[in-house]
């Protein structure tokens, strides 16, 4: 098989980046041309601020960083989940609304009062997320005027080949597609307006959906696993997934394990498991831990943002003061910070509020965060194997948190498994593997393709520390 170079866009709710890839049967190298900020911007609505992202500057640096990328034979899209934009005659009606912005309370409202949480889930087989698309789009007041809706990654794809598509694994977040067929729910679409013939058709990972005119010629855009998290598990280089958990972390953490079938239980629902769509039909069985936001918005509220991350995380490691254990998924952790109220405001109230006193210093708020993540993450693993009934042997973390080391051991710790650190690039490494298999120069299922990512990735092996169980800290929920 032939050896080819692609360039995967993987944009990321806080940071986005354009990867050149090299990848044949022995091969898989990867190179960052272009990597650029995101995050939501704030403007001024009607009622308030709101939440948006500006796509346009986005989709702008992906191009640029594809004109850098050089001639290649493929190029692959993914991002986060569940925001969308809205075109009619071929522009956008105004910048996509950002998924934590605070609108979305009355959409869930309405849709709950519309159809019971529990018939829900037994339809799209989806963890409850305050935005997941369908409560979006029930308090999207544009949504009558708009001939497409289009997922971000489908939106930029729609850009550079003019074909509106649905790419499956990032439609599975919606909370429209169903769990059991894998199509639209009629039902669903109807209680929020949608009609079918707004939305692009599905595709699965690996169709060749058209041809972007580039400035080095025509290459193929190929859908790829467009949800970021369906492209990171990909290259989670699990040997055996049926004893394997991973967290793929960054801005979220995603807890879980991959099935083969769906897992709708009245547990898995009542645990918040979502059962979204992967690449190749597999399921991915996880649930949304708040993540490395905590530290980013922490950061950002003491005007650093992300450069010294790296020092305050040695310091943090360090540390051996007081560490609280807080509630990572305290629904207020969700949003921005604001003038008034930002995340160690509201750490620093969620102690008080369970009487204990407040990390004192930044370094040990930094420590206390890193403590409660690592705390968040073990529940999930333990959940995620309770209710999939498997008995787990190891669990891999991926993405910016493999480089967290102080997390890697205090999960390993506190689950007395060993943790598998690395590829901190799955995502991109996902996007790149299916764009390969897609265009001949890689073959085989999933494993395969995992088993490239292990030949080519060192991994770190991070064992628990005998007789540490927990991080010394008062656990407190
Ligand atoms: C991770 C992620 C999660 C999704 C969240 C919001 O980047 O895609 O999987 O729940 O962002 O879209």
């Amino acid at each position: 098989a032939p050896t080819v170079t692609v360039a995967a866009v993987d944009l990321g709710a806080s940071s986005g980046r354009v990867v050149r890839g090299r990848v044949g049967p022995d091969e898989l190298v990867i190179e960052t041309v272009a990597r650029f900020v995101n995050g939501p911007s704030e403007i001024p609505g009607p009622a308030g601020r709101e939440l948006r992202w500006d796509t346009p500057s986005l989709f702008d640096h992906a191009l640029a960083g594809l004109r850098a990328a050089g001639p290649v034979d493929g190029v692959g899209v993914d991002s986060w989940a569940v925001d969308y934009g809205l075109l009619r005659g071929g522009e956008l009606l105004g910048w996509p609304w950002c998924y934590r912005d605070a609108r979305t309370a009355a959409g869930v409202e309405t849709v709950h009062r519309a159809v019971d949480p529990a018939e829900l889930y037994r339809r799209s087989g989806l963890q409850f997320l305050p935005f997941n698309t369908v409560y979006q789009l029930a308090a999207e007041t544009r949504l009558a005027e708009a001939e497409r809706l289009l997922l971000v990654p489908d939106l930029l794809t729609w850009q550079l080949t003019g074909r509106a598509v649905s790419e499956r694994t990032n439609a599975s977040t919606t909370g429209l597609l169903s769990v059991s067929t894998g199509d639209w729910d009629d039902d669903l679409l109807a209680l929020v307006g949608l009609r079918r013939d707004q939305l692009g058709e599905l595709v699965d990972p690996g169709t060749v959906v058209g041809e972007h005119a580039g400035p080095h010629g025509a290459v193929p855009v190929v859908a790829v696993g467009s949800h970021d998290t369906a492209s990171a598990v990909v290259a989670v280089p699990m040997r055996d997934p049926g004893v394997a958990a991973y967290v793929s972390c960054g801005t979220w953490g995603l807890v879980g394990v991959e099935l083969e079938t769906p897992v709708v239980t009245e547990a898995a629902r009542a645990a918040n498991f979502t059962n979204e769509g992967g690449v190749d039909g597999r399921t991915r069985f996880l649930t949304n831990v708040m993540g490395t936001w905590l530290l980013s918005e922490t950061l950002r509220s003491w005007g650093q943002g992300g450069a010294d991350l790296g020092e305050l995380l040695a310091r943090a490691a360090a540390y051996d003061g007081p560490v609280v254990v807080f509630d990572v998924q305290d629904p207020r952790f969700l949003a921005p910070n604001d003038g008034s109220d930002d995340q160690p405001a509201r750490i620093a109230a969620w102690c008080l509020e369970h009487d204990v006193a407040p990390p004192a210093d930044r370094i040990g708020l930094v420590r206390s965060i890193v403590a409660s993540l690592a705390e968040g993450f073990a529940r999930a693993v333990e959940q995620a194997a309770t209710l999939s009934g498997r008995t787990l042997e190891r669990v891999h973390v991926v993405g910016g948190g493999a480089q967290n080391a102080p997390l890697c051991d205090l999960l390993a710790d506190r689950l007395g498994l060993p943790v598998l650190a690395g590829p901190v690039e799955a995502t991109a490494l996902g996007n790149v593997l299916v764009q390969a298999r897609a265009l001949g120069a890689l073959s085989g299922d999933l494993e395969a393709l995992r088993d490239l990512v292990a030949r080519t990735h060192p991994l770190r092996e991070h064992r628990p520390r005998a007789g540490v169980t927990q991080d010394g800290g008062v656990v407190v929920s």
